[in-house]
């Protein structure tokens, strides 16, 4: 058979071949056992020395050829084959989730959000600490004396003494991360200290964890105007309404001086509460200007810094603004409790156009 005739069918065949199958059938008919080519080579110890001289080289190179077409045509088929698969399984991202999200954002989280964005808009930033304190940064170097009832046992959870004798605590208030803060960073300040705390209290409005939110503004000029007018601020921006009640009654902390507790007006109208109308009070918040001796112990002059700081349970105004009558439910991880009172995850609280829309 004429070689030139054999090699144009077999390239044919090659070349044709539709998928990987046909081109595995192409080159077992060429190269196979039982191949074409393979049995004309097989011929070539028949033939007479003349003859195979010149036949032999023509069948190699054939071979050769035929293998770089079946090698070409089964890159050609890999990457149509890739491009079919990769069209078929493309994802569209843009497409809405279906169905719906399951995830919640806990209301607590949510507020503590809300919180931080109204004061990242009055110029604070967000400081975070451990909360597994030492003594000195929950009570000492915040003037608390040393025999003072808060320290003890049936507040505080203290871990067992370490090789050293000293007992870590769980932190009682997110102040010792003001304290941190005014160890760490040059004055002023204007921080605010969201986190969870912890205090050996159990009952119908007490967890044993419970979350706060403390602000502290440390410049040479600032007094209770300001304070009184950054509160003001947020409390008008958190219960999105224009006016807001408020009344500074004197307290005691002793880690501030003077010291207030915060009452905001409000009315209850058949069981529903009203924020910012009326003429019942509901506490919030404490407050005060930052004691002398706090300033001392982050080794600030208190002739030259002064400021205030104040705290707030987040637990109790997201019940309050939210409508949540049970705080027991905020830790009981029930699913069904967080889809009723959760929130939708895009749902990121800005106050341009209102904080909870
Ligand atoms: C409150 C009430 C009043 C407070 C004070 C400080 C610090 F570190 F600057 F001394 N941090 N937080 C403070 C003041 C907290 O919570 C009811």
């Amino acid at each position: 058979m004429d070689i030139q005739e054999l090699e144009a069918e077999l390239t044919g065949q090659v070349e044709g071949a539709a998928d990987m199958a046909a081109l595995e059938a192409a080159r077992v008919a060429a190269l196979g056992k039982k191949g074409r080519l393979t049995e004309l080579m097989r011929g070539l110890g028949k033939m007479d020395p003349a003859e195979r001289q010149q036949v032999a080289p023509q069948l190699n190179q054939l071979k050769n050829r035929l293998g770089d077409a079946i090698e070409a045509r089964r890159s050609a088929l890999k990457r149509v084959e890739l491009e079919v698969r990769l069209a078929s399984e493309t994802v569209d991202v843009t497409l809405p989730v279906r169905p719906e999200e399951q995830g919640r954002i806990h209301p607590v989280s949510q507020v503590i959000d809300e919180i931080n964005e109204i004061f990242a808009d009055l110029g604070f930033a967000v400081a975070e600490g451990p909360d597994i304190e030492d003594d000195f940064h929950n009570f000492t170097a915040l003037n608390f004396p040393p025999a003072h009832p808060a320290r003890e046992m049936h507040d505080t959870f203290f871990f067992h003494p370490d090789g050293s004798g000293e007992r870590k605590l769980l932190r009682t208030h997110t102040s010792s991360v003001q304290i941190r803060w005014m160890e760490n960073n040059p004055p002023p300040h204007r921080i605010v200290v969201p986190g969870r705390t912890y205090r050996s209290d159990s009952d119908m409005t007490h967890t044993p964890m419970f979350h706060q939110i403390e602000g502290l503004v440390i410049d040479r000029d600032v007094h209770m105007g300001h304070l009184k007018g950054v509160l003001e601020e947020f409390c008008r921006a958190f219960f999105e309404v224009e006016e807001v009640r408020m009344r500074f009654r004197p307290s005691f902390f002793p880690f501030t001086e003077p010291s207030a507790e915060v009452d905001i007006g409000c009315s209850f109208d058949k069981g529903q509460i009203r924020i910012g109308e009326g003429d019942d009070w509901l506490e919030i918040l404490g407050c005060g200007m930052v004691h002398p001796n706090v300033l001392k112990f982050c080794g600030l002059d208190p002739d030259e810094w002064q400021g205030f700081a104040w705290g707030m349970g987040i637990d109790r105004i997201a019940m309050l603004k939210y409508g949540i009558p049970d705080l027991r439910a905020f830790f009981e991880a029930d699913l069904r409790w967080l889809k009723h009172y959760g929130f939708m995850p895009f749902d990121v609280p800005a106050l341009g156009g209102g904080l909870s829309r």
